[in-house]
């Protein structure tokens, strides 16, 4: 009995290994009033509990700087069409021609106001679209919160297709046991 409890641990302790596998996740922000940024730290924080290295910063810090390895999360608001404060140097280097981006892997959200019609969502779909075209790997979809709409569920939405398939890229399954944290490791050493 004390073997199998040995073993048992041994497995527990596997898993938390495998599910700390550090690849880094860059999540950077464009955001004025603080709600892309909150989103960020949010995808970070979440990105930790799934065994990422996360860090957080503006858009504006890796100007000319996005990484080539691990992943790059960016999560942006739009003010009349253009971009926030801190994303503006970004925005601006990103139109240029001679970038080469096909190294770099990535997701993107925007959050948006419907109530801007003409201008919803357009600097994460102008980002996204000029990343495309340097030739960065998009891993799904541009994600889209609706300030006017219900935001919440939309980042929720977002997050159920982004994280499976953002594993898959790095080759790992999603951890729902260690999404739980420690209740559901130390449930696994119950005796029945
Ligand atoms: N949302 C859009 O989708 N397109 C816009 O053009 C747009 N313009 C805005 C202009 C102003 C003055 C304000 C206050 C909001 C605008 N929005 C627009 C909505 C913001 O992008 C949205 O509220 C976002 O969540 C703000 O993010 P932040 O708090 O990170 O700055």
């Amino acid at each position: 009995n004390i073997l199998s409890t040995e073993s048992r641990i041994i497995k527990i302790e596997e898993k938390v290994i495998e599910a700390q596998h550090n690849t880094p996740l860059l999540v950077l922000y464009g955001s004025d009033l603080g709600t892309a940024e909150g989103l960020a730290r949010e995808l970070a924080d979440a990105g930790r509990v799934q065994g990422f290295q996360s860090k957080v910063a503006s858009l504006n810090e890796y100007t000319a700087k996005l990484p080539t390895e691990g992943i790059v999360y960016i999560v942006t608001a739009s003010y009349n069409g253009l971009p926030p404060t801190n994303a503006s140097q970004f925005v601006q280097w990103l139109k240029e021609e001679q970038i080469d981006l096909t190294e770099v892997r990535y997701c993107i959200f925007g959050c948006g106001d419907r109530n801007w019609a003409s201008t919803y969502q357009k600097v994460p779909m102008l980002i996204d679209e000029l990343m495309v075209s340097k030739g960065a790997q998009r891993i799904v979809p541009l994600g889209e919160g609706d300030m006017n709409g219900d935001f919440e569920t939309n980042v929720e939405e977002w997050q159920y297709e982004l994280w499976p398939a953002v594993m898959r890229t790095i080759g790992l399954k999603i951890n729902a046991e260690v999404n739980k944290i420690s209740p559901a490791l130390s449930m696994e050493v119950v005796d029945h």
